[in-house]
């Protein structure tokens, strides 16, 4: 458990800010609909529901929920953006999805992206690729809040037995954020945003940065959070242990017709709000 965050760069008038927006997607209801059933039977995510891994101790409430698998490697993996690894060429590729209920409404997904999971004995990787109409990367340093800067990725991790989790980030231009959070009910104090860790990320451009005047084709990006950091608690991270996931994105772009960045995530949740930890997938680190 982060006891300690060190002090980072966060910008006193960038952190208020940012904390408003986070509070605002906090006062939307917390809910869980039967909807997450179905989500969490579409291809490629096992469902809990019929899983009888004696590993997990499963709650009944768990039971809908989605799993995303990340296989463990024994194969080095570069953090350089380049998903040329053959741990990545195995591993599943969890598509992005909107919200449920955006969904229901008719909605689509404009840009289509994947998410890849793996892990070691040192770190807990994501392996992400966006297609891209218009990169946007606005933000130039670490520890920012950048998703109000420009495209995302972002990772939530929880234990399952704990109140606190993790949020993560890698931008286009391989800049990284590191948030930790006491529990939902401490969500939006100056220390939440201080944290620091040993996350590492890279990321590669396929078009041109913050150039809205053409068309752009995608971006990769690796992230590799180590373990030691996320057991600090105690928790174990290693199959059988019970964690908690989401992978999710913003993405702007000069041709969205809709206001605003469009936000995807894998699982699909039951609404747009990332702090729906009720709705994050099972992860199943296998080996
Ligand atoms: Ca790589
Ligand atoms: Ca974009």
């Amino acid at each position: 458990m982060p006891a300690s965050p060190r002090e980072s760069s966060v910008k006193p008038e960038r952190m208020m800010m940012q904390m408003r927006t986070r509070l605002t997607e906090l006062t939307r209801p917390l809910r869980r609909p039967a909807i997450v059933l179905v989500v969490a039977l579409m291809s490629p995510y096992a469902c809990a529901a019929g899983d009888h891994d004696a590993d997990l101790d499963m709650h009944q409430a768990d039971d809908a929920l989605p799993i995303m698998q990340a296989k463990h490697t024994d194969a080095p993996v570069n953090i350089d953006g380049v998903l040329d690894e053959t741990v990545w060429q195995d591993a599943t590729a969890y598509p992005l999805a909107l919200a449920a209920d955006r969904a229901r409404s008719g909605a689509t997904v404009q840009e289509a992206g994947t998410v890849k999971l793996a892990w070691d004995d040192e770190n807990f990787y994501v392996a992400i690729e966006f297609t891209e109409s218009d990169i946007v990367a606005e933000g130039d340093e670490d520890q920012l809040p950048h998703f109000q800067l420009g495209d995302l990725c972002e990772l939530f991790l929880r234990p399952q037995d704990q109140t606190w989790y993790w949020e993560l980030y890698v931008t286009p231009r391989g800049k990284k954020t590191s948030y930790w959070f006491p529990g939902r009910g401490r969500f939006g104090l100056p220390s939440n945003f201080k944290y620091d860790c040993g996350l590492r990320v890279a990321a590669q451009t396929d078009g041109t940065v913050n150039d809205w005047q053409d068309r752009d084709t995608g971006w990769t990006a690796e992230m590799a959070m180590p373990i030691k950091d996320l057991t600090l608690g105690g928790q174990l991270f290693e199959p059988g242990a019970d964690w908690r996931i989401l992978v999710a994105r913003y993405n702007y772009s000069r041709y969205r017709v809709e206001r605003g960045p469009e936000l995807t995530m894998s699982p699909a949740m039951s609404a747009t709000n990332f702090h729906l930890l009720e709705d994050y997938a099972r992860l199943r680190l296998t080996r």
